[in-house]
């Protein structure tokens, strides 16, 4: 398939599971490719690929709203929205933006680039929609590292108090730029190992439904017991307690997987989080493999190796501008104001 001739995602809503395997082994060679030489966010984007596919196909948008947290995984939604002709473009002087850019497509809803405000943004525009009595879909895509921004956590207690409709997809590689770490990291880690918590309660549903009905103590003891059940399986149902309906974790290189826990989501009422558990890099060895958050974003590298290549060009770097800058402040406060500045 020619990436280059997609002019939007409504070509995935008749594709099997065959079709996206594919379609994902070509986004994947694809992005490796061409960011070899414009360099680029690669170990976020190659950990999307299944589940930008997947939303693609699952919901309609841009009238359902897919709002990425940070942005910097978008390359693949880029490539599914008619984008890819321009991935020679990616960071020069008017090309191809990293970041979702509403002036680019009708299918980037939210802009961004700092990171933890895809919940806010997916909080207002549900409302907008509830007031409109709309019945859109409103789709965050958070990682497990801009979850732990402050206005993210902000936005968790908000939809949990007001049980907003949406489907919160939390993208866990377990990775910020670098190792992810934190209580909420641990959390997450709980989640990670405790299996599929709600094939279990299933399981025990149909269980109880079998056993003959002796009146209302009996059903009213079932309940209990799916209600405890969770604890049992799950220690601390953190989202579950913070309002929302967590459905996980869902295996997200795995087009059933995936499928199914979204079709499951798009019927329930509330808010409900996928907790998708993604590679960082997958499918490029070198960003696989990578511990430390090396290949988060590169300049342009040898793929046959994965070796940086040294830029040719000799314009100073904007960061280095800064710091340069910033030396020569600092060398010119003197000792009273260091001490000064101590104080405050
Ligand atoms: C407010 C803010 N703090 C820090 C950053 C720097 N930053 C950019 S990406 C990133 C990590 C994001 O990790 P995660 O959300 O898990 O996404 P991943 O790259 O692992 O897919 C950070 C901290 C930022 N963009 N905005």
């Amino acid at each position: 398939m020619d990436l280059t001739q997609i002019a939007n995602p409504s070509f995935l809503k008749k594709f099997n599971k065959e079709q996206m395997t594919e379609l994902a082994k070509e986004i994947r060679k694809f992005l490796i490719h061409n960011l070899s030489t414009t360099g680029g966010h690669i170990g976020p984007n190659l950990g999307v690929v299944e589940l930008t596919i997947a939303l693609h196909k699952l919901f309609d948008s841009p009238q359902d709203k897919i709002i990425w947290d940070v942005g910097h995984q978008a390359y693949v939604h880029k490539i599914l929205t008619g984008r890819a002709g321009q991935f020679d473009t990616l960071r020069q002087y008017k090309g191809l933006c990293g970041f979702p850019k509403m002036s680019e497509s009708a299918h980037d809803v939210w802009e961004t680039g700092h990171s933890s405000t895809s919940l806010s943004a997916a909080m207002g525009m549900a409302a907008a929609r509830d007031m409109q009595s709309g019945s859109n879909y409103v789709v965050p895509v958070i990682g497990d590292g801009a979850l732990t921004g402050g206005m993210a956590l902000e936005a968790l207690n908000h939809i949990g108090h007001l049980k907003t409709n949406m489907i919160v997809v939390l993208n866990d590689n377990e990775m910020s730029i670098a190792p992810n770490v934190g209580a909420l990291h641990a959390v997450l880690g709980k989640l990670r190992t405790a299996g599929k918590y709600n094939s279990a309660k299933d399981e025990l549903e149909y269980l109880l439904k079998r056993i003959p009905a002796v009146g209302g103590k009996v059903a009213a003891a079932a309940e209990r017991v799916k209600d405890s059940l969770k604890y049992l399986l799950v220690s601390g149902v953190f989202f579950e307690e913070l309002g929302f309906t967590y459905l996980g974790p869902i295996d997200g290189h795995d087009f059933t997987d995936l499928e199914r826990n979204i079709q499951y989501a798009k019927k329930m009422d509330g808010p409900v989080l996928l907790h998708v558990i993604t590679k960082k890099g997958k499918g490029f060895r070198p960003a696989e493999d990578d511990k430390i958050g090396t290949w988060h974003g590169t300049g342009p590298y040898k793929i046959e190796t994965g070796d940086f290549v040294k830029s040719p060009t000799t314009a100073p770097s904007w960061s280095g501008l800064f710091l340069k800058r910033l030396g020569r402040l600092l060398e010119r406060i003197n000792v009273w104001q260091l001490s000064h500045l101590r104080c405050l």
